[in-house]
């Protein structure tokens, strides 16, 4: 035989080698038609809509925007969209990202007076080339897309945030000062995941910061063979052990979504050593056949979940 019929031989073998073992994942975790939703935090309306969605036979992307969406127009969720807390100059400064059942992924950064970053982050996703755009940038895109611009600072915040200006001390203790940027995983009845994440980021943060949220694999990574996972807490910890994709990751191997949760927390919770008193970080994460998994480093996290039976409110297990 040539070598290079070999060659190619040889790289048909593993080629279907891989799909047959991807094709076995897909089996062992697809329950086509069981609908869910996991969210970050106490968000029953965010996830209420998601579930109206998916009871009608919309896409999971469908019903992640939609639910994001609801937590980026409530004016009393201080860290996601419109009445989000500044940073220490007083502009609300929005993340957010989504991620589809394909593996296609949008993102947005530094995005300002725009209410639904989710949405379009998605646009980036859908109608550009690219994965993320950021700053003015992704600004100029949201209005050519037909976003309008919107003031996002309300009295309120702007109330904190001169309250704020008094000491400006900036020691974000998240889970006390600042909580709830909203992550949402949900499986639709084709049997399909998608994800999205979307926030403010930390109250005061210095200008120009960008936390996990937006980040794929940081604050949300989907693979649709298995499973997703996304994040809330201390976005500069999370970045630096990509702990969303981690926990896909360690489900491929075939631990449960608690389990994973719990591993990528300790990781994150071995990398700050003596930090991790003054920094939280949580996640949820939903398996394809419908498994979830929810954990964090202090007590004070709690997510949401949805399916056909309805929705409860979960406090999440911690490492301390
Ligand atoms: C960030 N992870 O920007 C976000 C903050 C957060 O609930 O989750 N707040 O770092």
């Amino acid at each position: 035989m040539k070598r290079r019929t070999f060659f190619s031989l040889s790289t048909m073998g593993t080629a279907g080698f891989l799909f047959a073992e991807s094709r076995l994942k897909t089996t062992k975790y697809d329950q086509r038609g069981d609908i869910k939703v996991i969210a970050t935090w106490n968000v029953p309306n965010a996830v209420d809509a998601a579930l109206e969605q998916l009871n009608q036979s919309a896409s999971a992307l469908d019903a992640v925007e939609s639910g994001c969406r609801v937590e980026e127009s409530d004016t009393s969720n201080s860290s996601v969209g419109k009445g989000g807390l500044p940073d220490r100059e007083g502009k609300v400064t929005l993340d957010a990202c989504i991620m589809d059942a394909s593996g296609n992924a949008g993102s947005v950064v530094f995005l300002e007076d725009i209410e639904h970053p989710i949405s379009v982050a998605r646009r980036v996703m859908e109608d550009s080339p690219h994965v993320i755009l950021a700053g003015d940038g992704a600004q100029q895109f949201a209005l050519e897309q037909g976003f309008e611009k919107t003031n996002l600072l309300t009295e309120s915040s702007k109330a904190a945030w001169k309250k704020w200006l008094e000491t400006a001390n900036y020691k974000p203790i998240i889970n006390i000062e600042n909580h709830d940027t909203i992550g949402m995983l949900a499986i639709d009845n084709q049997g399909n995941i998608s994800g999205g994440c979307t926030t403010s980021g930390l109250a005061y943060k210095k200008r120009g910061r960008v936390g996990d949220s937006p980040i794929i694999g940081s604050g949300l990574f989907i693979d649709n063979e298995v499973g997703g996972a996304t994040a809330t807490g201390m976005g500069e910890e999370i970045l630096k052990s990509v702990g969303s994709f981690l926990i896909v990751e360690l489900m491929r191997q075939g631990k449960h979504p608690q389990q994973a949760c719990e591993e990528a927390v300790r990781r994150i919770a071995k990398k700050g050593g003596e930090r991790i008193k003054d920094f939280q970080a949580g996640f949820v994460a939903l398996r394809k056949d419908g498994e979830t998994g929810g954990f964090a480093i202090h007590p004070g996290f709690n997510y949401t979940i949805g399916d056909e039976k309805g929705r409860t409110l979960l406090t999440s297990s911690s490492l301390f």
